[in-house]
């Protein structure tokens, strides 16, 4: 019989050839004949999300019928979602019946997803680590929300012009977004400014009130989040500010338009403009008012959901497990207190159980200069009853910490919450370690460092509190969705469970000696380079060769992440052609990219640097195709998923001890690319699954690095004593990239021979060798392809699923909630 057609939750073709023309005629009053692509991408889109929206009511309906679940609250300042529409055509298993539709309706498929304008609302591992969580955590059937800001203007785009940077706005919501459902049903407020006043309540009790300024709204933007081949969809909500509707009310009356209008704008502002936060933000007010504002809105709707379970508020804990994704919401530490005791008048000591019960922290990084701190000033002025409560809880713990550890003066200084040494900072790092029931590293090695380091204090404190949760990412982007040619391969081979179950891969290990698998394997590569190369071609015009070696850096642009060192490498190998220029080399491509913020100035010339080296050896007849040198612009999830696929090396050489995990590592490996790489970070991890002999390793180790800055670090010294380095510098010190100026450059020169905190001239001469022995090892095909197919196998242990597994077992305590059976 024929099928009956459900324009609003079939999944065969026919239901979804109907949904997509209805609604490109109801919705954007278009029809088939005379549509725009985006008119397309928005039908599509709409068709998929009417199919989201069956699965979350259900999942929800089934939470809220069931009073034992445990809900994770994931909040984060940045969600990197990348574009929607193939996930979500991937996780509700329709690739090919869409494709089938579209293609009947006169359309592809592939043009329409390229249509979409991806949601850019992060800097980059941090906010992409939570999009893959939040991706498992639907997967894993962890009933969860990701709280966080709906920027109207996410990261900027990024364009080249003359070789430098340059920074446009990221307009994402242009074009309309079909995945998003305003609730303003949901609306919360968030006060602002003012003062506090002491009160006695019915039954004599003292509290407080804060009598705002202002307050401004929350309006709550909701985008479904289904899990992979399950029934279960979360979802993500993000807050957008507006002004309060009865505030400006009052001075409108009064004939004081203007400021009405200016309170409006002040009110809207909150959720304007992501931060490019790799850069000091000390100081910025309006950064301040992001956090306290989404983190607000977000622990008042966890309340009102909490409560409509009939909850006690005191019980909120076991309700809800937060995990606070680095210090930028762990304000929510005093804000939960504000509520609990302010608000609903629940004791102290109560309200103090509750919150650290509820909270966790993920601390992603070891740098001194990242650990944020606030103005104490700044918090008064903005939100003067919450530093109150900072206030209370550092002194009530300050006396625990005096009773632990008596007459240690040092100690009491370093864990205070308020920095006392000279003008007064909030310490947001202590806020959250005072307030969280566990803390955790993102890799082993970063764990054990900040055990050692930035945490010490605080291991003696509460040592039960630590924990490591090594980094994941979701292979259904980031390999069923960006490399369907490998997917389809291993599904030939091993079946399809993998993307659910990414230990499954293992079971490619014997193929690595399959020389016909092999061979397969290689051309699945070699079509994915094509495809970069025509895009290469396309964004920058320069052509690139597909059976070179692509040799790959992709991640923002900072002088500990070293892409400086890729460019000496490639400059020594430019000097060995000039030299010999019938020299037997093996050909490359390098390519790089990532943004830089706004205000890093070394890092801007790092790009700017790049991009020269380029022009002169991509043009430089010696050099006969053998090299070439690409700065891809704009790197995104959109662009990323074009570039892990083709790439032959993955470069993750950061200083050892500074990269607190990196995620991209996993991405190349995970698509076939071998990785040379330092001892930092995840990479450590990485090494021990592929195997030794599957990695190309390089390079001080963290230990090494402290030592050598310990005992006098001399740059110099090795610059002395190292030619093929001396004849790098010098070429770049001649003015050779930069038509004859020899002061260009100099900032990255001096800063390498002089002060080189990232010790590049320490493994200078190591990289060299190891990039020596990965040439070597590239002549080899089928050993270079045995290898890469080795790490594709054993990256198992690298699927945010597993990240998540592990936060559900020893951080939040629940389980999967399985909503068939509920
Ligand atoms: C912030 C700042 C601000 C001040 C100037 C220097 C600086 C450097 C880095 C950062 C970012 C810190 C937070 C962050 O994005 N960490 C990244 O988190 C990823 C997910 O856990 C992890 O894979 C990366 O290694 C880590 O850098």
């Amino acid at each position: 019989s024929a099928p009956t057609i459900d324009v609003r939750s079939g999944m065969d073709v026919e239901s979804l050839k109907q949904a997509i023309t209805e609604h490109l005629f109801y919705q954007q009053g278009r029809n088939i004949v005379n549509t725009s692509l985006n008119d397309l991408y928005m039908a599509v889109s709409h068709t998929v999300h009417d199919r989201l929206l069956q699965h979350e009511h259900k999942t929800m309906n089934a939470v809220f019928d069931n009073n034992n679940v445990r809900l994770v609250s994931y909040m984060s300042a940045e969600f990197l979602m990348g574009p929607q529409l193939g996930v979500n055509l991937i996780d509700l298993n329709i690739m090919a019946e869409m494709e089938q539709a579209v293609q009947e309706l006169g359309f592809s498929l592939n043009t329409i997803m390229a249509q979409e304008e991806e949601p850019g609302l992060g800097n980059g591992g941090l906010g992409r680590l939570a999009a893959c969580y939040i991706d498992s955590m639907a997967s894993q059937q962890i009933p969860a929300i990701g709280y966080g800001i709906r920027y109207e203007f996410g990261i900027f785009d990024q364009v080249i012009r003359d070789g430098w940077q340059v920074e446009i706005t990221d307009k994402w919501l242009r074009n309309g977004n079909p995945w998003e459902s305003a609730r303003p049903e949901l609306a919360v407020n968030v006060k602002f400014g003012g003062h506090t006043e002491s009160y006695l309540d019915s039954n004599e009790y003292l509290r407080y009130r804060w009598k705002p300024d202002y307050m401004v709204t929350g309006i709550p933007y909701d985008t479904p989040i289904m899990g992979y081949k399950v029934p279960s969809c979360n979802f993500l909500r993000l807050w957008k500010s507006e002004a309060e509707e009865s505030f400006d009310f009052s001075s409108f009356n009064q004939g004081d338009y203007y400021k009405a209008v200016e309170y409006k704008v002040k009110s809207e502002n909150i959720s304007k403009v992501l931060y490019p936060n790799d850069e000091m933000l000390g100081g910025k007010k309006l950064r301040l008012k992001q956090q306290y504002f989404f983190v607000s809105c977000s622990l008042q709707d966890m309340m009102n959901i909490h409560l409509r379970f009939d909850g006690k508020p005191q019980d909120f804990h076991k309700r809800w497990a937060i995990q606070l994704n680095d210090t930028h919401p762990s304000v929510a530490v005093a804000e939960l207190m504000r509520i609990l005791v302010d608000e609903y008048h629940v004791d102290w000591d109560v309200a103090w159980h509750t919150t650290c019960s509820t909270c966790s922290y993920t601390n992603h990084t070891l740098l001194p200069e990242a650990l944020e701190k606030w103005p104490v000033g700044l918090f008064a002025y903005l939100i003067p009853r919450v530093l109150e409560i900072i206030f209370e809880i550092n002194y009530r713990f300050l006396k625990e910490v005096s009773s632990r550890f008596p007459g240690d003066n040092g100690k009491l200084s370093r864990m205070s919450i308020i920095d006392e040494s000279g003008e007064k900072f909030v310490r947001m790092a202590n806020l959250a370690c005072v307030g969280c029931c566990a803390i955790n590293g993102v890799a082993e090695l970063h764990t054990e460092l900040l055990k050692q380091q930035i945490l010490h204090d605080w291991v003696e404190m509460f040592p039960e509190r630590f924990h490591n949760v090594t980094n994941g990412v979701t292979p259904r982007r980031f390999v069923v969705l960006s490399n369907p040619g490998l997917s389809n391969l291993i599904i030939e081979s091993i079946g399809d469970k993998w993307p659910g179950k990414l230990d499954e891969l293992r079971k490619l290990e014997p193929f690595a000696d399959d020389a016909a698998f092999r061979e397969k394997f290689r051309s699945v590569k070699l079509e994915n380079k094509k495809i970069l190369a025509a895009l290469i071609k396309e964004r920058t015009g320069v052509v690139v060769n597909p059976s070179s070696m692509f040799d790959v850096q992709v991640k923002r642009i900072h002088e500990y992440k070293r892409q400086h060192l890729s460019v000496l490498h490639i400059i020594a190998l430019y000097l060995r052609i000039k030299q010999n220029p019938d020299i037997d080399i093996v050909p490359r491509t390098f390519i790089f990219g990532g943004k830089a913020a706004p205000g890093y100035f070394s890092a801007k010339l790092i790009i700017k640097l790049i991009n020269s080296v380029g022009d002169v050896v991509n043009n430089d007849p010696d050099v006969k195709d053998r090299l070439k040198v690409v700065f891809f612009p704009d790197f995104n999830v959109t662009n990323a998923q074009l570039i892990y696929p083709a790439a032959d090396l993955s470069e993750q050489i950061s200083t050892a001890g500074k990269e607190a995990s990196g995620t991209g590592n996993m991405k190349f490996s995970m698509n076939g690319a071998l990785t040379i790489g330092t001892l930092d970070g995840a990479n450590v991890e990485i090494r021990e699954e592929v195997g030794n002999d599957n990695f190309f390793l390089f390079g001080l180790t963290a230990a090494q690095v402290e030592d050598a800055k310990r005992n006098g670090y001399n740059p110099h010294f090795i610059y002395d004593n190292n030619e093929e380095l001396r004849n790098v510098i010098s070429m770049i010190n001649s003015g050779r990239f930069s038509n004859g100026d020899t002061n260009l450059f100099k900032p990255i020169t001096d800063n390498l021979l002089w002060h080189d905190p990232f010790m590049l001239m320490a493994d200078f001469s190591l990289y060299i060798a190891c990039q020596d022995l990965v040439a070597e090892t590239w002549k080899n095909t089928a050993e270079w392809n045995r290898m890469a197919i080795l790490n594709v196998a054993r990256m198992g242990k690298f699927s945010s699923d597993r990240s998540i597994q592990d936060y559900c077992e020893k951080i939040w305590k629940v389980k999967p909630f399985n909503i068939r059976k509920a």
